[in-house]
């Protein structure tokens, strides 16, 4: 690698997966997921230094180059894995921040290794980085590090976004070490949210639980130093989607795709992480209660679902893969003809292309999480649409829903009022749903991922408050 990096971003895993050919050479190639999704423009633009865990553990891999940018791994051992990644991240923090829709659990080991890992983190960029360089942290696996780099490098820039929620006081209450995220996260200059209501509550629990002062978003601390807190939604790349959607081969893709679906009147698409805050039993139910009442004609009407897998060791994830495969496998069995299930179900991640595909040929999209950060899946579908046809049913609880107005917007939790919106969004007038998609598709042109870093990075780089 050469000279020290001005532009360091730091997120619990890299952007990169290893391959290994069959004659045992390595390479690594780009690694799908949101987080990469969303920063990988961003790194090849800027150029800089990427830290993060490389995925496997007990290893040590040295730094490299990657696309144009410095990729220095983070070793873990099993046993944090097990206790930073999936216990106090996976089992306490996610679903603690998504509303309490899984029990969190509170370890004190987990707790203890979570510091270990962050403070590993933080001493590998500390090393790394150059004089006055910007450091951008991501995301509530590594909340502790704005303070603890700033203790050891205070000559730092340094940013911090998170992708999912921030809770109101009655549930962030819960936690333990309350304080100690608090402050490990006023360690940074700026504080990124996805929405202006988790700004909020960041801002009123450190008012709160540290005592400091806040005022015009941002909290003063003793030292002289201010923590800026706003929201800046997370977009995607829209002309890229767009692009891949209007593609020849992506066309042809979806062409067989429908084939191989039997070209049903009307075609249903979920695509999340097989994930419990992503609403996927509730919007089984519903669809199946739609097919049982007969409002949705099972001979005629498809759901597509794909899921892909995701932290498969945590206990709470492999119930709901069962629960997932027993649902479906009920409304099958029940509503199936001989050629034809209503429900196709892939428990599988697929490339990017074979999403844009999807998307193209999915005329209601259903979007239904109990509780989400943002939601990129939403603004995909929409970049995809070749035209303004195709409908949005979109969670209200998800960040997406503040920003897609025209969206069809359900309560997940309210599966009369879901089953309700999906046939509205399923047999609106064409003009209606145009006028809808047209407003949605203005939104997501008008906002790309580029433009969100650019608006992080250029406040960060700003005056203080
Ligand atoms: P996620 O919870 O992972 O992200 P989401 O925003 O929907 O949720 O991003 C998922 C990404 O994975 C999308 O780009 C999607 O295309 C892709 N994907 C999903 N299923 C797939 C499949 N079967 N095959 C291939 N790709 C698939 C977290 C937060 C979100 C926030 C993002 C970004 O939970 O709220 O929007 O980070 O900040």
């Amino acid at each position: 690698m050469s000279e020290k990096p001005h532009f360091v971003v730091v997120a619990n895993r890299l952007p990169v997966d290893r391959i290994v050919a069959e004659n045992g050479d390595v390479a690594w190639g780009t690694s799908p997921g949101g987080l990469v999704t969303a920063l990988e423009p961003v790194m090849r633009s800027q150029g800089g230094a990427w830290v993060g865990w490389h995925g496997a553990p007990d290893e040590e891999v040295a730094p490299f180059e990657h696309d144009g940018y410095d990729v220095v791994p983070v070793p873990l051992s099993a046993l944090e894995v097990e206790e930073y990644y999936e216990g106090f991240s996976n089992s306490t923090l996610w679903p603690l921040y998504h509303d309490t829709v899984a029990f969190p659990e509170f370890h004190r080991e987990w707790w203890d290794a979570y510091r270990t890992v962050n403070r590993r983190f933080a001493e590998t960029t500390a090393e790394l980085a150059a004089e006055g360089a910007t450091v951008w942290v991501q995301d509530y696996q590594l909340q502790l590090v704005p303070k603890m780099l700033r203790e050891l490098r205070p000559d730092l820039r340094i940013g911090f976004f998170l992708h999912i929620p921030f809770p109101p006081t009655e549930i962030f209450s819960q936690l333990p070490w309350r304080r100690e995220i608090l402050e490990g996260l006023t360690g940074a200059d700026l504080v990124g949210l996805q929405v202006s209501g988790a700004a909020s509550n960041f801002l009123r629990l450190a008012r709160t639980y540290l005592g400091h002062r806040v005022e015009k978003g941002a909290v003063h601390l003793p030292d002289g130093r201010t923590c800026r807190a706003h929201a800046y939604p997370i977009a995607i790349d829209t002309q890229g989607f767009a692009d891949l959607a209007a593609s020849p081969e992506v066309i042809a893709e979806a062409e067989a795709m429908l084939d191989d679906l039997g070209h049903p009147d009307l075609l249903l698409l979920g695509v999340d992480r097989l994930d419990y805050t992503k609403g996927l039993r509730q919007r089984l139910q519903a669809l199946g209660e739609l097919f049982a009442e007969g409002q949705l004609d099972p001979s005629k009407v498809v759901f597509l679902q794909v899921a892909t897998p995701s932290r498969e060791r945590v206990e709470e994830y492999r119930k709901l893969r069962d629960d997932i495969d027993l649902l479906v496998g009920r409304i099958n069995s029940e509503f199936s003809g001989l050629r034809r299930s209503p429900i196709v179900y892939r428990h599988a991640g697929f490339p990017r292309h074979t999403m844009a595909a999807m998307y193209r040929i999915a005329d209601v999209m259903v979007v239904t999480p109990l509780r989400d950060g943002m939601n990129l899946v939403a603004k995909e579908y929409v970049a995809c649409r070749p035209d303004d046809t195709g409908a949005l049913v979109l969670s209200e609880f998800a960040g997406a829903a503040k920003e897609l107005r025209q969206a069809y917007q359900v309560n997940p939790y309210d599966l009369n009022g879901m089953k309700d919106v999906i046939m509205q969004a399923a047999t609106d007038s064409p003009s209606a749903s145009r006028r809808r998609m047209r407003s949605l598709k203005r939104q997501v042109a008008g906002h790309t991922i580029d433009m969100w870093a650019d608006a992080f990075l250029g406040d960060l780089a700003g005056p203080d408050a």
